[in-house]
């Protein structure tokens, strides 16, 4: 299956993403774990990347499509792939579906994982005494709850309009949140 994840920051898409692996058993691609590591690995892209996810700010979106060209030029993707974090906006869904229509493999499903507010602002910040990520600080998240609104949100919306979307209510525990997407997954690969 090809599926993309969306939601807010926080809202669970990289968390849901590992749990459909176990599932599904296709790769899960998270473009901001991508970059992290690049960042760890003090790569150029890297360090350039992170001090603009360190500002909340969205990374240019050449570098991200060379980045995901890159990953899904990959010979694991064969049988499909969880997208988590890619596209955040209208610009690279387009260079998306161009990509995997060039390799003629588009998106079949997009699951948008809808979470309160005022739940994404708790998680966060247990993440950010748990994990030591620099763009979980209250002024960034405040910044990329912003660009969300702003640039993400719009995707979902595209890919409605192609009846490729479905949402799922992201409160609840993990577990719970995953048998949703699951049944969604059911659902769609019965009728299909
Ligand atoms: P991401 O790594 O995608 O960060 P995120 O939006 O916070 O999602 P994440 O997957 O980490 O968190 P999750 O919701 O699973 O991106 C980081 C940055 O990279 C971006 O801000 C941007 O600057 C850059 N970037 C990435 N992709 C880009 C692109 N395509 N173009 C340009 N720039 C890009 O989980 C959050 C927390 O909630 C976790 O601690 C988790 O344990 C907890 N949680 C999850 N589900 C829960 C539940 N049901 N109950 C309780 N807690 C839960």
């Amino acid at each position: 299956m090809r599926i993309v994840i969306l939601g807010a920051p926080g809202s669970g898409k990289g968390t849901q993403a590992k749990l459909l692996v176990e599932q599904l058993g296709v790769p899960h691609i998270s473009t901001g774990a991508l970059l992290r590591n690049a960042a760890k690995r003090g790569t150029e892209l890297g360090l350039q990347a992170k001090s603009i996810t360190d500002r909340g700010e969205l990374v240019p979106d050449e570098i991200m499509s060379d980045m995901i060209e890159e990953r899904l030029g990959r010979d694991d993707v064969s049988e499909g792939f969880i997208l988590d974090g890619y596209p955040r906006n209208l610009g690279q869904a387009k260079s998306l579906d161009l990509m995997l229509e060039r390799l003629g493999k588009p998106v079949e499903e997009a699951i948008l994982i809808e979470v309160d507010p005022e739940q994404i602002v708790k998680r966060i910040a247990k993440r950010a005494k748990e994990e030591d990520r620099s763009d979980d600080t209250a002024t960034t998240v405040r910044n990329r709850m912003r660009v969300y609104a702003e640039q993400t949100a719009p995707v979902a919306s595209y890919y409605g309009e192609r009846g490729l979307l479905t949402r799922v209510l992201g409160d609840g525990s993990m577990e719970e949140v995953s048998q949703r997407i699951l049944s969604v997954l059911n659902t769609s690969a019965a009728s299909a």
